[in-house]
């Protein structure tokens, strides 16, 4: 029982600090600490919260999105923020899964009292969270959930992510372009994960329309390692063109196996692969992979060159498409905000006003995004004009590669 009152008594102290220390409307003694949904808007830094996988396999991928979004935040500060306060990113791990993601809007929402939420990584884990920050209000942009569905889990669910449906089927088409003799299709996808589900449908949809055969389809699981089974059963049924709907490290995995049980022919990995954090994984067997993308560094505009350049100082190589999309979801709320508060000062605004405002503020814009120009549908779906197709080209040892981008 002691031990019982000792711990509970140190949980809430633990609470009361950390709400002390998350709260930015935390001004000093003259400002009560207030977390209920009635404190008052942002008086100093203005909190957007960040809630991508940091740890866990997804990671792989959080961690472009970690990259992108930290370079927002340093370049619309040095911007003026919005209208001259600046914006602080509030960052929680989901890690990989639905428990954690949950966790993490939580926090974002009932503690750090943020403005909005880019976030999560995996659609599976905006099905489950984004329904949270629904009911509370809480505008969220998803920087890479691209499974149908994600805009109409509710009025305050956006995505800067275009979907499946308008960036999968490239990648077939890139692929018949590189060879026309391609007939016979075989298509893997994890089963356990909401976005693999949905790329494989318009995969298989895809291969259809184009009349091309769908051979045979095999199932795995994000999870897995060994991947013998399906991809022998995958190779047995002699296919021209290989199609992958899963993760990073599964994805990665499935590529080195197939290759190293002898498949030779075109081989397509969907979203879930189109990350350099693959090379690792499949070293010098990642050569030649095809990936459909939502961003190409060499978009010419203002904006991109910019972000292009601060991602290139930092990290020595070209920027990745999660996080350019993962910028692109801060930009929005920055831009969204700014244009609220020249017409209400945002600083005068309830939080949950604030919120709501900025929701509609955000559907209502248009965007000069690193992704292009970009503006969104009433359901908060991106609309978006350029997309591509790379292909990963490894050194021959196997320790470095890029995406070439097709022409
Ligand atoms: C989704 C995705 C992921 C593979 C991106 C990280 O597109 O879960 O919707």
């Amino acid at each position: 029982m002691k031990d019982f009152v000792t711990r509970t008594a140190s949980f809430l102290i633990t609470s009361a600090l950390l709400l002390t220390a998350c709260n930015p409307t935390n001004l000093g003694p003259e400002t009560t600490t207030n977390s209920t949904s009635t404190a008052p808007g942002p008086a100093t830094a203005i909190p957007i919260g960040i809630a991508v996988a940091q740890t866990s396999n997804v990671a792989l991928l959080g961690q472009e999105q970690v990259t992108g979004v930290r370079i927002a935040e340093k370049y619309f500060n040095d911007r003026g923020g919005v209208n001259g306060t600046p914006i602080k990113l509030v960052f929680q791990d989901t890690s990989g899964d639905e428990a954690g993601t949950i966790n993490a809007f939580q926090t974002l929402i009932s503690q750090s009292q943020v403005v909005a939420i880019v976030g999560p990584t995996l659609s599976q884990q905006a099905f489950s969270a984004d329904p949270i920050a629904n009911r509370a209000g809480v505008p969220v942009l998803g920087p890479s959930n691209t499974a149908k569905g994600i805009p109409q889990i509710g009025d305050y669910i956006g995505r800067v992510s275009a979907p499946v449906s308008v960036v999968a089927p490239n990648s077939v088409k890139a692929a018949l372009k590189l060879d026309p003799k391609i007939k016979r299709v075989a298509v893997f996808f994890a089963q356990n994960d909401a976005f693999s589900k949905s790329e494989t449908e318009i995969f298989q949809q895809t291969v259809k329309d184009l009349g091309l055969e769908l051979i045979t389809v095999q199932k795995f699981q994000t999870t897995d390692t060994d991947f013998q089974s399906q991809a022998t059963n995958g190779i047995n049924a002699k296919p021209d063109l290989i199609i992958i709907s899963g993760l990073a490290a599964d994805g990665g995995n499935l590529v080195r196996q197939l290759r190293e049980l002898g498949y030779k022919g075109i081989i397509i990995g969907g979203n879930g692969l189109n990350t350099s954090n693959i090379f690792s994984v499949c070293k010098a067997l990642c050569d030649g992979v095809l990936i459909a993308q939502a961003y190409s560094p060499e978009l010419s505009s203002p904006i991109n060159t910019e972000f292009r350049k601060a991602y290139l100082d930092l990290n020595q190589k070209e920027p990745p498409q999660f996080s350019a999309q993962a910028f692109t979801g801060v930009q929005v709320f920055v831009e969204a905000l700014k244009a609220l508060d020249s017409q209400t000062k945002i600083k005068t605004m309830p939080l949950p006003q604030l919120r709501t405002a900025l929701n509609k503020q955000v559907l209502a814009g248009k965007y000069s995004t690193p992704l292009g120009e970009i503006s969104f549908t009433s359901e908060g779906e991106i609309v978006q004009k350029e997309f591509y197709v790379a292909q990963i080209k490894m050194d021959p040892d196997g320790n470095n590669g890029k995406f070439v981008f097709l022409k």
